[in-house]
C-alpha cells in the first residue's frame, strides 16, 4: 500500500495512492457507507496507532464520477468515514502538486458530500471552496454533567459540529486535556439528547491583533484537530453569517488551538447557506509504503 503523508497546519493526512479496498463504482456517497460498513479493519490498519498516529486522517483516492474532477477522495479517522475534511482537501491538494499530477490554479475535487473547489496558490498554499454549509439550530442548550447547561449552534460544513462560543475553558495549548474532557462531555451530552453531532468545536477570543479567534475542535476519534478544521470553520462560517456577524466576502483569520491559520471568508449559497473559502498550507512529510505482517498482532492496528 503505497501512500504520502503530509500536515495541513500540524493536522496530518495521509493519502492512500493504492492498496486500498476495491469499493465499486458509483457515487461516493455510496463508496463511502461501504468503506465504513465493511473495511473496519483496513481503516483501522491505516489510521490508528502503531501504523497511523492519534490525530491522523486518512484520504483514501478512488476514481470521481464527474470527468471533470481531479480525483475522487473519502476521508476516514480512526472512528468514522467523514463527509469532507478541510485540511486533508488541501494536504490532498499539495499531495497532487508533489506527484505531478496537478499544477498551480484552480481544480475541482469529488467528496461523499458533493464537489469542493481547491486553488493552487504555490507547492503549500491552497484554498478550498467547500459545500454550501448551514446552521441547522441556533442556541441549543445542554445539560452537561460536571458543567450545567452548555449553549452551542449546531451547524454543517461536510461534517455536523456542535459550536460552542465563547468556550467554557479558555484556550491555551496547556489546557488541552481540560479542553478534551470537556469537549467529549459535551458531544456525550448532545447524544444523549437526541443529536448526531459528529464534532465539538470550542471557540475563544482573538490570540494575536487582527485575529478572529482560536478554537480547539474534537473529532470523533477524540483526537483534537491541529489545525483549524476546514468543515468546523465552514459550519462556524455559517453561524457568523446567519447571525449577521460577518458580512459577505470580509475576511477572518481563524487560529487553531496551537496556533496554525486559515484565512476564512463566505459567498451567499443557493439554498439560503454560505459557500465558505478556506486558505491554509500543508507540507509533504513522507512518502511510504505500509507493510502488513502476518506475524504483527497489532498489523491491524490498536484496537480504540
Ligand atoms: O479539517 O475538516 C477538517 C477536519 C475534519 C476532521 C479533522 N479535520
Amino acid at each position: 500500500m503505497h501512500v504520502i503523508d503530509s500536515h495541513t497546519g500540524g493536522e496530518p493526512t495521509r493519502v492512500i495512492l493504492s492498496g486500498g479496498p476495491d469499493l465499486g463504482t458509483g457515487p461516493l456517497a455510496d463508496r463511502a457507507r461501504r468503506l465504513a460498513a465493511e473495511h473496519g479493519t483496513f481503516t483501522q490498519a491505516v489510521c490508528a496507532e502503531p501504523r497511523g498516529q492519534v490525530a491522523m486522517v486518512c484520504a483514501l483516492l478512488t476514481e470521481p464520477v464527474d470527468p471533470g474532477c481531479a480525483a475522487g477522495v473519502i476521508y476516514f479517522d480512526a472512528a468514522e468515514v467523514l463527509g469532507m475534511c478541510g485540511h486533508g482537501t488541501i494536504g490532498l491538494a499539495a499531495t497532487l502538486v508533489h506527484m505531478g499530477r496537478i499544477g498551480p490554479g484552480e481544480h475541482r475535487i469529488e467528496t461523499p458530500v458533493g464537489i469542493v473547489g481547491v486553488q493552487v496558490h504555490d507547492a503549500a498554499t491552497v484554498t478550498v471552496t467547500n459545500v454550501e454549509s448551514h446552521r441547522l439550530e441556533a442556541a441549543v442548550t445542554l445539560q452537561v454533567p460536571g458543567l450545567g447547561p452548555v449553549t452551542g449552534d449546531v451547524a454543517w460544513g461536510g461534517n455536523r459540529f456542535f459550536i460552542v462560543d465563547p468556550s467554557p475553558v479558555p484556550l491555551h495549548r496547556g489546557a488541552i486535556r481540560t479542553l478534551t474532557d470537556t469537549a467529549i462531555a459535551i458531544r456525550t451530552a448532545a447524544h444523549a439528547a437526541g443529536s448526531d453531532i459528529d464534532h465539538v468545536i470550542l471557540q475563544g477570543p482573538p490570540d494575536a491583533p487582527g485575529v478572529h479567534g482560536r478554537n480547539f475542535v474534537l473529532c470523533p476519534d477524540d483526537a483534537y484537530d491541529r489545525s483549524p478544521c476546514g468543515t468546523g470553520c465552514s459550519a462556524m462560517l455559517a453561524c457568523l453569517a446567519a447571525d449577521g456577524r460577518l458580512a459577505e466576502g470580509a475576511q477572518i483569520v481563524q487560529h487553531s488551538i496551537i496556533g496554525s491559520a486559515y484565512t476564512l471568508s463566505w459567498k451567499a449559497g443557493t439554498q439560503g447557506g454560505v459557500i465558505p473559502s478556506i486558505t491554509g498550507k500543508a507540507h509533504v512529510m513522507a512518502e511510504a509504503t505500509l507493510l502488513f505482517d502476518a506475524d504483527d498482532p497489532f498489523r491491524n492496528g490498536i484496537p480504540q
